[in-house]
């Protein structure tokens, strides 16, 4: 179906087409548990300056591969380089998670606030997916992502991560609603050119990641997040020389709203680990792929009880196509690599019996 791809289990399970067995990837599988990952990145001065390398960041999208036969690549890049593009100061303080140096705080700044040309501040990201695209070789499929609106402007409006669910954006969110509209009208544009820009430059499915939605009552989540995917979802060039772009929808801790993010279009849904996989699929039905599901720390387990926990989440999921095996969440820094490696052959090994005609 896609053409000049060796591997196209991925793309074909996010668009429910019977596969051989379940493809497999890990959010972050490039990442600090890599030694190779921690080599690069300290050649490269930064976190910042290896985002903005595009042949460091295209060695990096590699690295995973060349170590576990993972089924799709995910461009190395972070959510924050949009708001950075849109002047908020992106840094990262040693041992400290991101911060901006200019927060969005006064009404002023915030009207002001205007889309990238993402061929201009962001051609760097752009530049990475070229490379990384002639670099596969059609290996596997190349996966383009984003913040949800949402999710950036927690960021952009704390100024750095919350430990105690950004206070400062809740409190624009219920006493100035409309200046937190603005900022989210202004990124949905940035962010779908964002993605439709990376599509064009090879990204063949594309991920929202909407970390922060599942904070949100679900009246908030409907108006300040899932509305503004909605909106992204519908503006997506779903068709790139003659093959589907496949759209996954990740809202962390969204499992209590499958139905609706399911109905605004897009192919497939993310998982975190605290939903049952197999009442999932039955409330969603033929709607939508799923995709996660394994809680990230049950990988600092034995390799015995990650095979047998991949089990039970495949039994779970049942016969059939429509399942990317993915972590719940991102890998964390402290995972030994040598059970990501049972972790990918469990996948492999125990879903072809569930692929049988
Ligand atoms: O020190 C380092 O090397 C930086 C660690 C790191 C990495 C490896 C950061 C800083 N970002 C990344 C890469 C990254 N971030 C990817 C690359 C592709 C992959 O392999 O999956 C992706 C998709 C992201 C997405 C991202 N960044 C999200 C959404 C997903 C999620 O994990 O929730 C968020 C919230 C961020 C912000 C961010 N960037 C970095 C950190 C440590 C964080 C989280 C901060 C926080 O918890 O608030």
């Amino acid at each position: 179906m896609t053409t000049n791809l060796k591997n196209d289990r991925f793309l074909r399970a996010l668009l429910r087409q019977p596969v051989d067995k379940t493809p497999v990837w890990l959010m972050r599988q490039a990442g600090r548990y890599l030694p190779e990952y921690c080599a690069t990145r300290k050649t490269a001065g930064s976190f910042l300056q290896l985002c903005k390398n595009p042949a460091l960041a295209t060695e990096v999208t590699l690295q995973p591969l060349e170590r576990f036969p993972l089924d799709a690549a995910i461009l190395f890049s972070d959510i924050l380089t949009v708001p950075d593009a849109m002047g908020l100061g992106l840094y990262f303080a040693e041992g400290e998670g991101p911060k901006f140096e200019r927060p969005l705080r006064h009404e002023k700044d915030i009207l002001n606030l205007a889309a990238p040309d993402p061929e201009g501040e962001l051609k760097y990201v752009m530049d990475a997916v070229r490379e990384i695209r002639r670099a596969l070789d059609g290996r596997v499929p190349l996966i383009g992502f984003t913040g949800s609106p949402f999710t950036l402007a927690c960021y952009m409006v704390e100024g750095e991560g919350s430990g105690d669910g950004f206070p400062t954006t809740k409190t624009m969110l219920y006493n100035r609603p409309d200046l937190l509209h603005h900022i989210l009208k202004v990124t949905t544009k940035a962010v779908t050119n964002y993605l439709n820009a990376q599509i064009d430059a090879g990204a063949q499915a594309v991920q929202i990641f909407d970390t922060w939605g599942g904070m949100l009552s679900l009246d908030a989540y409907r108006k300040f997040s899932l509305s503004y995917m909605a909106e992204i979802v519908a503006g997506l060039k779903r068709n790139k020389d003659g093959n589907v772009i496949p759209v996954i929808v990740f809202t962390k801790g969204g499992g209590q709203w499958l139905e609706e993010i399911a109905a605004i279009g897009c192919d497939a849904i993310g998982l975190d680990w605290t939903v049952d996989i197999a009442s999932a699929r039955a409330r969603v039905g033929d709607k939508v792929a799923l995709q996660g599901n394994f809680d990230p720390l049950a990988l600092f387990a034995e390799p015995a009880a990650i095979r047998s926990e991949v089990g039970r989440i495949l039994t779970g999921f049942g016969q059939g196509s429509g399942h990317v095996f993915n972590l719940g969440h991102g890998i964390s820094q402290h995972t030994n690599p040598e059970h990501v490696v049972a972790l990918v052959e469990a996948v492999h090994e125990l879903s072809q019996p569930f692929h049988q005609a």
